[in-house]
């Protein structure tokens, strides 16, 4: 045996992002129409703006950035997918609870990402990932809580070889083809018969829950690619005659620097599905459950910051001023036009005097509002919650213990980021100064 060069994690978490990429496209036929009209716009915006384009990434990085979206069933389920995500160098970061949304949803969320920024200037591939809340007693009763559980305990979704090399690491170029073909794999849409009655059920409560508990498998049910300028896409698509739907989620366009996160998204078309009825007889029908997002992100926010989005509260409209009122999240550098010797300590004078050049970190994470927005695109219904009923209590710790690792805080990352920038920027301009 020879021993083989071993894959690193930004290199096969790129293969996978490429390849759910090309599964994606052959299997929804719109997504590509997508990705080309995003391509197109990528490129008009970098003749338009110049290096200015390149603000909050690298084209490089843009062109192949994706976020995809998942939904499972059972802890199990939840943790397999975490450990499988891990070997892409993705862990989980942020917690979303979408059963209070305005239309209701019964799942909690995270996202697998990268944390570190050299890994997330590599590929930023995430995935946001969705559990199904089955002991909610708003959406659930009792029997239908032991059906669905028994459903979901009996299927598997990801193959002992695929968790296998996910929990092995340091794959050569073989194994690592197998694991991102198998991790590929597991999230096209399944071929097995939809059973009909049982499907039925979960959608008279939620089309998501018949979504994640109906079948026997699960899929990738949207890939985002990211633009640079989201309202001419928007038109773009339009152009093609794509629907999209009525606006564009997040903050408003503004002729300042952009924040958080944009997004806007078309229904997929009914896709033929194999059913079996109650009398075992098999037939073709459709299903609409999966569709396009496309999205331009921002610079990322602090809880203040947050705090005014939440409140429809006005920006300052330079990145100067973001970050000299602690609004969004900078990493530093020093003014090499401008003599650091009588540099305030203060920071925000310092970056207002112009002695510190303030440098955009890019939002990596998602909006509840929105994402609860995406889910409802696809809804067949508004299904049925009964709130006289108990809900059951979730919270990031549990998502943590039933994931068994730590869902990080994304201030906290964006945080660390930052104040590591300074300090380091400190520490070159002691050493330089002797
Ligand atoms: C996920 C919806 C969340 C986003 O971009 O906010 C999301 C889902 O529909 O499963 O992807
Ligand atoms: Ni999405």
């Amino acid at each position: 045996d020879t021993i083989g060069q071993m894959v690193p994690t930004s290199t096969l978490r790129a293969r996978f992002a490429a390849s759910l990429s090309a599964m994606y496209g052959r299997e929804v036929p719109a997504y590509t129409t997508l990705v080309e009209v995003t391509e197109e716009v990528n490129r008009d915006v970098m003749h338009r703006d110049g290096a200015d384009a390149e603000r909050l990434g690298t084209l490089a990085r843009v062109s192949a950035e994706r976020h995809g979206a998942i939904r499972v069933g059972t802890p199990n389920e939840m943790r397999s997918v975490a450990t499988i995500f891990a070997a892409f160098g993705m862990y989980p970061v942020g917690f979303y609870d979408l059963r209070d949304a305005a239309t209701p949803i019964p799942v909690v969320s995270t996202a697998f990402r990268p944390v570190d920024p050299d890994e997330l200037s590599r590929n930023p591939f995430r995935v946001f990932t969705s559990l199904l809340v089955t002991d909610d007693r708003r959406f659930f009763g009792p029997e239908l809580q032991e059906r669905l559980e028994t459903f979901l305990d009996e299927r598997t979704l990801f193959s002992p070889e695929l968790l296998e090399l996910a929990e092995q690491g340091d794959l050569d170029d073989s194994d690592a083809d197998r694991f991102v073909e198998l991790a590929t794999a597991a999230f096209e849409i399944g071929s097995e018969p939809v059973d009909r009655e049982w499907y039925d059920t979960l959608e008279a409560v939620s089309s998501v829950a018949a979504d994640i508990g109906g079948v026997t498998t699960t899929h990738i049910n949207h890939l985002t690619p990211r633009v640079l300028d989201i309202d001419e896409l928007y038109t773009r698509m339009q152009d093609r005659g794509i629907e999209m739907i009525d606006r564009i989620q997040g903050p408003p366009r503004t002729d300042g620097p952009a924040v958080l996160l944009r997004q806007t998204s078309f229904r997929a078309l009914a896709e033929p599905r194999t059913f079996r009825s109650s009398d075992a007889s098999v037939y073709t029908d459709s299903l609409r459950v999966r569709f396009g997002e496309v999205e331009a992100r921002g610079i990322a926010l602090t809880e203040k910051g947050r705090t005014i989005y939440d409140a429809d509260g006005d920006y300052p409209d330079t990145e100067p001023e973001l970050a000299a009122q602690d609004i969004g999240y900078f990493t530093y550098s020093m003014n090499p036009d401008r003599p650091q010797d009588d540099r305030p300590a203060d920071l925000a004078t310092a970056i207002r005097g112009g002695w510190l050049i303030p440098n955009p970190i890019v939002y990596e994470d998602f909006l509840p509002a929105s994402a609860a927005g995406i889910f409802r695109s696809n809804l067949t219904g508004d299904g049925a919650k009964d709130d006289a009923k108990q809900g059951s209590p979730w919270s990031v710790d549990r998502m943590s213990e039933v994931i068994g690792r730590t869902v990080a805080d994304p201030h906290d990352l964006y945080r660390a980021q930052s104040t590591a920038s300074l300090q380091a920027m400190l520490r070159d301009d002691t050493l330089g100064s002797h």
